[in-house]
């Protein structure tokens, strides 16, 4: 196996500018980076972390940047022009990287920004670039299309659909997703109310739970960041006499611990969702999770063995498929996400990815 003679590798990994590790504002992002981090570390590899400056990360080295944040991708339009603010972050991330590439054998990217890509033909050592969302614009698609050229095996995605969405989908490795499973406690037995979990903002499709639960009146509860405040105002708006409750942006820790008490976890996303990690976070403490059949998580989701998959955007097939929640076994759940998506799990595909990229630089 080519993978066993892949050397222990000095790691440099590059997070997204959006938003400091841990404050919420990467999304799935930040822990994807931390459970990939952790992954290479067990299997012995060396990892540093270059992050914006205010990111908190337990017990991994990291180098924090100053600057100012970039916008999001997913708030663009499809001929969105490239643009950077004054003393961007990203542009002082790379700056950083450049100057010191050549203590490190591969750099890994976080970023759905252009520079990375752009500033790739020009650095002396591989950088591997884990793509975190399908295509949203012209400009990125173009630049991380150049690259998946230039430079085989080097993209990286988290699912089929995401890879779908590109042209370049078949030069894509499917790395999917990992999570440190000990860090999420199965529960058998749940309270009787539903949950969606996520940045709430319009792509996140919240308004369909939130119709959902209140044509069955099952009380729903709600996590993550508020990005949006306009679009939450107008779902508390529309809906006023929704059984719904909005319990905060938790640590992974608190919110597994609420999370393992739901029903089911209801996945409602308008855009495609390149993977959702609360899906793997929600079958590790034993929850079915109810999704569209969209994106990342219609590969997670194993119909009547750990959840149900559902028409997109139809509030009627999530109020059918919560009416066959008990045909699930919450054990099933917890069992899927060790087999698939525990961090040894993608701790092999990670060093299947970098093995490739490695090999591939040598001639
Ligand atoms: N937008 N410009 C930009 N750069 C990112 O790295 C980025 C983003 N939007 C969302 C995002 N990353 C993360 O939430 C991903 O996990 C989706």
């Amino acid at each position: 196996m080519a993978v066993s003679q892949l050397p222990k590798l000095n790691l440099l990994l590059l997070s997204t500018p959006v938003g400091a590790i841990g404050s919420g504002l990467g999304g799935g992002v930040e822990l994807t980076l931390t459970n990939i981090a952790r992954s290479l570390i067990a299997l012995g590899h060396s990892v540093t972390v270059v992050a914006p400056e205010g990111s908190v990360l337990d017990e991994i080295p990291l180098v924090q940047i100053p600057g100012n944040l970039q916008i999001t991708a997913q708030s663009q339009g499809r001929d969105a022009l490239i643009t950077l603010p004054a003393n961007s972050v990203l542009g002082n991330c790379w700056n950083y990287a450049r100057q010191v590439q050549h203590q490190y054998d591969v750099l890994i990217n976080f970023a759905y920004d252009w520079l990375p890509f752009y500033l790739t033909p020009s650095f002396e050592r591989p950088i591997a670039h884990l793509v975190s969302m399908g295509s949203l614009t012209d400009a990125m698609d173009h630049i991380i299309g150049e690259v998946a050229e230039q430079f085989p095996n080097t993209i990286a995605v988290h699912s089929l659909a995401q890879a779908d969405t590109f042209s370049f989908r078949d030069r894509c490795f499917n790395l999917k997703n990992g999570f440190d499973l000990s860090q999420y406690q199965f529960n058998s037995t749940p309270n009787n109310h539903l949950a969606w979990v996520g940045r709430i903002a319009s792509e996140k499709g919240l308004e369909d739970a939130v119709a959902a639960v209140q044509q069955l009146e099952i009380p729903l509860k709600i996590w993550g960041v508020i990005q949006d405040e306009s679009y939450w105002n107008n779902i508390r708006a529309n809906y006023p006499n929704a059984p719904i409750e909005y319990c905060g942006f938790l640590s992974t820790q608190d919110l597994q611990k609420a999370l393992g008490q739901s029903r089911a976890l209801l996945m409602t996303p308008h855009w495609i969702e390149a993977f959702g990690n609360v899906a793997i976070e929600a079958l590790a403490c034993g929850v079915p999770v109810i999704a569209y059949r969209r994106g990342g998580p219609a590969e997670i989701v194993k119909e009547s063995e750990t959840g149900w998959l559902v028409e997109p955007d139809s509030v009627a097939g999530l109020v059918e498929a919560i009416s066959k929640l008990e045909k699930i076994d919450r054990a099933n759940c917890r069992l899927d996400a060790e087999r698939e998506y525990s961090l040894e799990a993608m701790g092999k595909r990670l060093e299947i990815w970098l093995d490739r990229i490695v090999q591939s630089q040598n001639f």
